[in-house]
């Protein structure tokens, strides 16, 4: 560790709180092994750190941190599991028995390998699962996260390609469902230069967002569940007039004129009565993004498609887009482009090092094989929303978890309620969290920022080491807790025996490159950047990236009707389907689970004070005037439902919602917004209607709820 004056030191991390994506650069100063106090890492590529890294500094010391192994004591069906410490080696015993005893009697697809929105640990446990043998690995990326909008990138261009932000040369911008103020912030200094340089700017999202506020010339507000509808009308708006590339379309759009035919039904005025976008507003868009050049896009990561149509909605988006002619097939002699920021570990990882291969074999019994056809026919990561199917099927005997928050799932407690019908389950997390590890047999403490060497950070071309101080009680690296149940397993050689660092130097080697020359970089406060030759992305990403010069579809065209969803009997054409309905009853859509700047997902409550006092109680928002209507007013404790269930959170009245949709963001284990939305899947990418379903808001009736939204709770 570089030494400061007075005893301290410098210790290098990556920050992890914005589900291991943004992943801005720290520097901790530590006095006697203790981080007294957390910074930007200066000169690091990502950042500057928001609350939510500094606050990272009370989560590592949380005094109610998970810091050993812990066995349940009580019956699967018993409210509370009763878990009582163990050791680490009665600990892997338990796992290795059952994991081997379950493989020998059903075969090792009956054991689900899952990881949450955590991205650092998933290399290893790929590892682990390809190792074992089972192909049901399935990540939160798989369910509920951006994967089904690369899905939709896919199925139209053959590639991830939609998001292009802008740069000097750009006039026009499209941010559709994006808002990086809040989801994203290091992403703001790129539109704040390119809007100085004259670009103008379109935001498509219904709340007044900060983004729309700093950015937008025009900012239309749709209503949930249109989004494939808006689309049409914009693409429409774009034929009509002939602002498109029509040579393009005609040489490089397969099923042009189908989509054509399909669009010319969504007039202005219809488009207006399905999404409530004035047709004016929708037209001046259409004509801004039109005749600026050149143009920058970007779509939003989950939004669109977390609906019942969401597939249709983002390939939708994506072809809009294309009719100008700027998404262009590969080139043959363009240069392999690097992976843009730590994309290496949102992606997976390497996958010769996550055994991809291996974790292929056995694809029929995958359990969305025949529950998510399309899906599992594109996907290596496996849907997990049909898992109490699963389970009550008996595809599933056991899960190994790292990271497992059942409130990312519609009806939440289905799935806990299925995890206790397994023969063996166990997590790996942070902190205990009730409502989801109540069923679990096992409950394991993982170590967290500045305690583990694994991954390096991997940014572009530039590698980053980190520093790791022990961790805090019995705490181990994820890497190392997958890499030793490996070892159990009789996989020690594969597994580094449980070595993360030389897991590390296994991957580093093809750089010829070791843990020790990131240690000696870090000596000075810095990472090392490899030589653009150097550079050697996995084969499967070079076949992507050389693949030209078609776009890598089936027609090798742009699919405005999807040769793949035909196959699998689905609408090729990226058609609209009307939301659910909203009734006298239920008269407000739910827009759920939309980035708040300090808070991420589950986490983030009790387990870091500091962004729990900003946010201290789950809230719905309301525009003023529904809530006037109501007699609601900011910090009174409402009711919400739907046919599917009922919560009591706090209202916050704000202009931000449109009138007719409330906004809750999810995650709050007392109310928990899933707990509204039925288990209907998208038939395309079994992800659930997350975003367009009717409920109710009511004053609560009654007293104000206790201290019940406590996230976390005291082991033994
Ligand atoms: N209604 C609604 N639901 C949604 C969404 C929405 O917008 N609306 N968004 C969806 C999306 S996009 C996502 S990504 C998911 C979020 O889903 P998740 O990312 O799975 O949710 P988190 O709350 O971050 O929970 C992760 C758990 O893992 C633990 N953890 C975090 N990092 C690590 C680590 O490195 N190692 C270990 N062992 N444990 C760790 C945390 O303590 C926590 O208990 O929610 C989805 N669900
Ligand atoms: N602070 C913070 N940052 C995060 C996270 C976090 O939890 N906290 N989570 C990370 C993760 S896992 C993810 S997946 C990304 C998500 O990143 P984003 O998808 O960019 O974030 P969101 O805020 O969920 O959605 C963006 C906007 O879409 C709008 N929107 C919702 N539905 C629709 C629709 O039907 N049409 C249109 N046009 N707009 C719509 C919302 O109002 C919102 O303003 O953020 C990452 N960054
Ligand atoms: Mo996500």
């Amino acid at each position: 560790m570089p030494s400061l004056n007075s005893g301290a030191a410098y210790a290098y991390s990556m920050c992890d709180n914005c589900n291991h994506v943004v992943m801005c650069g720290m520097r901790a100063i530590v006095r006697d092994r203790i981080v007294t106090n957390v910074e930007s890492w200066p000169g690091h590529p990502r950042g500057p750190l928001c609350a939510k890294g500094y606050a990272l500094m009370q989560q590592l010391y949380h005094p109610k941190r998970l810091l050993h192994p812990y066995k349940r004591t009580t019956p699967k069906d018993a409210p509370d599991p009763g878990f009582a410490r163990i050791s680490w080696e009665e600990a892997y015993c338990l796992i290795a028995a059952n994991l081997s005893r379950i493989r020998a009697e059903y075969g090792a697809h009956s054991v689900f390998f899952y990881c949450g929105g955590l991205k650092e640990p998933r290399p290893a446990v790929q590892r682990l699962a390809a190792l074992y043998g089972s192909p049901n690995y399935g990540t939160e990326s798989s369910t509920a996260c951006m994967r089904a909008s690369v899905f939709a990138d896919w199925l139209t261009f053959g590639a991830p390609l939609l998001n292009r932000m802008p740069n000097a040369d750009t006039r026009v911008m499209l941010l559709w469902g994006v808002n990086p103020a809040a989801a994203h912030h290091t992403y703001l200094p790129g539109l704040k230069a390119a809007r100085q340089a004259g670009a103008r700017c379109i935001v498509i999202d219904p709340r007044a967002t900060a983004t729309a506020a700093l950015f937008a010339d025009i900012h239309l507000r749709p209503r949930l569940g249109a989004t494939a509808a808006l689309a049409a009308g914009m693409a429409r708006a774009a034929l009509v007039e002939g602002w498109h590339d029509e040579a393009f379309c005609r040489a490089q759009i397969h099923g042009f004129e189908e989509y054509s035919r399909y669009v010319r039904d969504f007039t202005p005025e219809l488009t207006e009565s399905l999404t409530n976008v004035p047709a004016k507003d929708m037209l001046a868009a259409v004509r801004l993004y039109a005749k600026n050049r050149p143009r920058a896009f970007s779509s939003s990561a989950q939004s669109t498609t977390h609906d019942r149509n969401g597939i249709a909605n983002h390939r939708g988006i994506g072809l809009f887009a294309a009719l100008f002619g700027d998404i262009q097939p590969p080139r043959p002699d363009a240069p392999l482009s690097l992976p843009k920021g730590a994309d290496l570990w949102a992606n997976g990882g390497p996958q010769d090092f996550g055994l991809h291969k291996m974790l292929a074999l056995g694809k029929e019994q995958r359990i969305d094989a025949k529950r998510v056809p399309a899906w599992a026919d594109w996907a290596w990561e496996v849907n997990t929303s049909y898992l109490p199917e699963a389970i009550a099927a008996k595809e599933i005997r056991a899960l190994v978890a790292f990271g497992l928050n059942v409130m990312i799932w519609p009806q939440s407690d289905e799935y806990a309620k299925a995890f206790g019908d397994l023969e063996f389950s166990m997590a790996v997390d942070y902190f205990h969290r009730p409502r989801s590890h109540r069923t679990l047999d096992l409950l394991l403490p993982a170590a967290v920022n500045f305690e583990r060497r694994a991954p390096f950070g991997m940014f572009g071309r530039e590698l980053y080491g980190r520093t790791a101080l022990p961790p805090q009680g019995e705490a181990r690296e994820d890497w190392r807790i997958a890499l030793e149940i490996g070892g159990r397993l009789g996989y020690a050689e594969e597994c580094f025996h449980g070595n993360p660092e030389a897991a590390c130097n296994s991957i580093l080697a093809r750089w010829n490159l070791s843990y020790a020359d990131l240690d000696n970089a870090l000596a000075h406060g810095t990472g090392i950047t490899l030589p653009p030759e150097y550079f050697q992305p996995d084969p499967p990403q070079q076949a992507v990236l050389r693949r030209s010069p078609a776009f890598a579809t089936a027609t090798g065209k742009i699919e405005a009707v999807s040769t793949h969803l035909e196959a699998h009997g689905l609408p090729g054409l990226p058609e609209f389907a009307p939301p659910c309905p909203t009734s006298p009853e239920y008269p407000f859509q739910l827009l759920s689970g939309t980035r708040r700047p300090h808070m991420t997902h589950s986490r983030t409550r009790q387990d870091t004070p500091w962004l729990f006092e900003l946010d201290a109680n789950p809230e719905v928002e309301i525009n003023p005037v529904d809530a006037g209507r109501l007699n609601i007013k900011s910090r009174e404790w409402v009711d919400v439902r739907s046919a599917f269930g009922a919560l009591r959170a706090c209202a916050h009245v704000t202009p931000e919602m449109p009138e007719g949709m409330v906004g809750m963001m999810h995650g709050w284990a007392a109310a928990n917004a899933n707990d509204l939305v039925p288990r209907v899947f998208d038939p395309a990418s079994g992800y659930a209607p997350l975003k367009e379903i009717p409920v109710s808001v009511k004053p609560a009736a009654g007293p104000r709820p206790g201290n019940q939204y406590v996230s976390l709770k005291e082991l033994p």
